[in-house]
């Protein structure tokens, strides 16, 4: 990867909220939108909604902005996009994650939302696609994080950074989401590194110790973003019951399938949710 180089996130000496805000500073110019008021990161399956939450003002390749990379799985685009609510605010959408199990390091893995914060974002929509434990979740059900178990043992913070996790998935803003969609259903997201799924052991240990999806990507972002003073919101894409639970075995294919076919879906009522923030 030509990029993994080139990237001042890597080098030690560089500070991150200063690459967050050059990356800032140049969504603005090519975007031509000077200031965002909240930005989504769509992960699997959940890429529709950007077309459905508002007009798109200007689609631009991540890799054109400091600190972003290739994406690393066919499937997850590489773009990020301004897009003008019908509200008047503006919605910077992320489409290009860096997932902890690259191997590029955290602070790679956090550059999006620190970048976001950097643009004016008060408010961010994390997106996922994971893992199941509840039966009743049927694979293309989505749900919202009421809170993270972070199973990376890892953090985005550097040094003696002591940040409050009390709350980080925001009362107020599942409030509201459930007030648009009243079906919506929660539990608490469990990160492990990845990139294999668990062993059904894993699943039950995730279950004993509360949780109840189990996904690649959320909590370290989620992290982040509450030191960058955002408000947050969290849905997973159930695509899969995890390990174990369901009894055949796990396939990337069936996990795309299933983000395919509940794209319309979840993508309609995330625009719903959106148009209500
Ligand atoms: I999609 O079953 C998706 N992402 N850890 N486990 C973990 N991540 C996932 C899973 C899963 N499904």
């Amino acid at each position: 990867m030509s990029s993994t180089t080139s990237n001042p996130l890597d080098l030690p000496d560089t500070d991150p909220f200063e690459v967050a805000d050059a990356a800032a500073a140049q969504i603005a110019e090519l975007t031509g939108v000077e200031r965002h008021d909240l930005a989504l990161v769509l992960g699997s399956g959940w890429s529709k909604a950007a077309d459905l939450i508002g007009e798109t003002v200007a689609t631009i390749p991540a890799t054109e902005v400091v600190g972003f990379g290739m994406p690393a799985v066919p499937g997850h685009v590489g773009t990020l996009r301004s897009i003008l609510l019908p509200t008047g605010k503006h919605a910077l959408v992320i489409g290009a994650r860096t997932h902890y199990y690259e191997g590029h390091g955290v602070r790679r893995v956090v550059h999006a939302v620190r970048t976001a914060a950097a643009t004016g974002a008060s408010t961010l929509i994390l997106t996922n696609g994971a893992g199941g434990i509840k039966e009743t979740w049927t694979p293309g059900t989505p749900v919202l994080i009421s809170d993270h178990i972070n199973l990376t043992a890892d953090s985005p913070l550097e040094g003696a950074t002591f940040i409050d996790l009390t709350d980080l998935y925001s009362t107020r803003l599942r409030d509201l989401a459930r007030s648009v969609e009243p079906s919506l259903d929660e539990g608490v997201y469990v990160q492990f590194r990845g990139p294999h799924y668990e062993t059904p052991a894993e699943v039950q240990m995730a279950k004993a110790i509360g949780g109840h999806i189990v996904g690649m990507s959320t909590a370290l972002e989620a992290i982040a973003a509450r030191q960058a003073g955002m408000e947050i919101i969290g849905f997973s894409l159930i695509t899969n019951l995890a390990a174990g639970i369901q009894k055949t075995p796990l396939s990337h294919e069936e996990v795309i399938e299933a983000g395919r076919n509940a794209e319309a879906a979840i993508g309609g009522m995330l625009a719903r949710v959106v148009g209500a923030l």
